[in-house]
């Protein structure tokens, strides 16, 4: 059966090949990428604010957003320019304790994430629902390095990796999708990896 180069090196990390979606290939290293500079965080002052089609916005404090219960999933995550990296561990709060929080009102249908230096992504909000996302503060047991997004940061399974904003600071629920930052520069709104939507013009 013909494979790929990228597929044959899958096979020989000991991965099956399905996890790897086309036209990316695997990386053992963890490449950072953003837009902008890595912010220097204060965790004193640090909030995360969620907003919009709620019941009860709320803005916590670190300490308070650490209070809620946590929990852990391994996934693999795909970046559009191509690489690939299978089981990072995850832990953080997962978005149902924040969602008896603030109780989204029904005309909520999609999550728009806002991060540092005004960046954002925007998902239908039964993403940020899923089982396996995760408002994250740790990587592979560590907590996450300033590169990849501390103190928060995103995790959106079965998306691109652009749609896990780091240095997450706040959501905001509304009953209108909002192209985020990449989404505006070309980016595919939906961004499922298997159905290699990586652009749309
Ligand atoms: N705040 C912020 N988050 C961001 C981005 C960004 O530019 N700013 N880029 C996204 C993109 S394109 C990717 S591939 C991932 C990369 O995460 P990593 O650097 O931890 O690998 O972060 C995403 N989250
Ligand atoms: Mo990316």
């Amino acid at each position: 059966m013909f494979r790929s180069k990228a597929e044959k090196k899958v096979l020989e990390a000991g991965y099956d090949p399905a996890r790897l979606p086309p036209g990316q290939y695997l990386t053992e290293k963890w490449p950072v990428l953003h837009a902008g500079s890595v912010p220097s965080t204060d965790l004193a002052t640090w909030t995360f604010a969620v907003s919009g089609e709620v019941e009860s916005p709320v803005s916590l404090s670190w300490a308070e957003l650490n209070a809620l219960p946590r929990t852990e999933h391994t996934q693999d995550i795909h970046c559009v320019t191509r690489w690939s990296k299978f089981d990072v561990t995850f832990e953080g709060i997962h978005w149902r304790e924040v969602e008896q929080l603030v109780r989204p009102k029904p005309s909520a249908r999609f999550a728009i994430a806002s991060a540092e230096q005004g960046f954002t992504a925007n998902v239908p909000i039964s993403s940020l629902r899923d089982e396996h996302a995760l408002l994250a503060t740790h990587a592979n047991g560590e907590p996450l390095a300033a590169e990849h997004g501390y103190p928060l940061r995103l995790v959106i399974p079965g998306k691109y990796f652009w749609k896990s904003a780091k240095w997450l600071r706040g959501i905001e629920l509304s009953a209108n999708d909002k192209p985020g930052f990449w989404e505006r520069y070309g980016y595919h709104n939906d961004a499922d990896p298997f159905e290699e939507q990586r652009y749309q013009f």
